[in-house]
């Protein structure tokens, strides 16, 4: 059943994070809920990307630690070029699972320094509430529940990672499937508007199905939109499907 949601405007006026208010001022400017996900393992193909889809998109997700060529000055810089031309997000999928003095240090040292970049990170909350101090001028992006078949996100694990995730400061909102309350901001992966799934068990929905069913804010798109042969096409039309069901939901 579908039901009534809060606008992008609302949400803006009671969000208290300013990665939350960030990207809800882009949503409403660009009139997008659109994140692309940028699985390249070149700088060249995730620079030509991010310039293509820019214009679309309100947050660019990564994977950093896949590219093969990464550089700080070549990769990171010009990407954050890129998301000021443009004016979106850095969203580093790092899916943090650990201690939180690991934590800290994956996220401000080694080879990729996400801290010194990344406006959004994932994380796992699988270390409990005090695990995620250590991200300190991001928004945490919580991972409640995954898209993949058989995963271990079941209903009671959700239960008790919602009470860490609703009391943490640096949470923007979640990764999940499902609905969630009007606080916290509902991103969705796993959308596809060609395919049901893939052959390593991810499944997908379309744009429209997440957002009137689950009321996700933001709808994550990989391989629907950078192996499509035209990417700057597939995004505006990912955008376009998104921004209907959204005011369709009004
Ligand atoms: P795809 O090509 O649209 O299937 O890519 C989906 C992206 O979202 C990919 O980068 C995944 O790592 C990411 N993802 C996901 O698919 N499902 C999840 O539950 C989470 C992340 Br959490």
């Amino acid at each position: 059943e579908e039901k009534k949601r809060l606008s992008y405007e609302q949400k803006l006026e009671v969000a208290e994070h300013s990665f939350a208010k960030k990207i809800l001022e882009i949503a409403i400017e660009k009139r997008s809920n659109l994140i692309a996900s940028a699985d390249f393992i070149t700088t060249k193909e995730l620079l030509d990307f991010a310039d293509f889809v820019g214009p679309h998109i309100v947050a660019l997700k990564t994977h950093i630690d896949i590219l093969n060529d990464f550089d700080a000055d070549e990769t990171i810089l010009p990407l954050k070029d890129l998301a000021t031309k443009h004016n979106f997000l850095l969203m580093e999928d790092r899916k943090f699972a650990d201690i939180g003095n690991t934590q800290e240090l994956q996220f401000s040292y080694g080879t990729y320094k996400i801290s010194n970049w990344a406006d959004l990170v994932t994380s796992h909350v699988i270390g409990g509430s005090k695990s995620l101090d250590c991200f300190m001028n991001v928004g945490v992006v919580a991972i409640l529940g995954m898209s993949s078949k058989g995963t271990l996100t079941d209903s009671h694990y959700r239960e008790e990672a919602l009470k860490v995730i609703e009391t943490h400061p640096s949470i923007i909102g979640c990764v999940a499937q499902n609905e969630i309350s009007d606080q916290l901001l509902l991103f969705t992966p796993g959308v596809n508007l060609g395919e049901t799934g893939d052959d390593k068990g991810q499944q997908y929905n379309s744009p429209e199905h997440v957002i009137k069913n689950y009321g996700t804010d933001f709808i994550i798109v990989g391989r629907g939109i950078y192996k499509s042969e035209e990417p700057e096409q597939e995004a505006l039309r990912y955008k376009n499907e998104g921004w209907k069901a959204y005011l369709e939901t009004l």
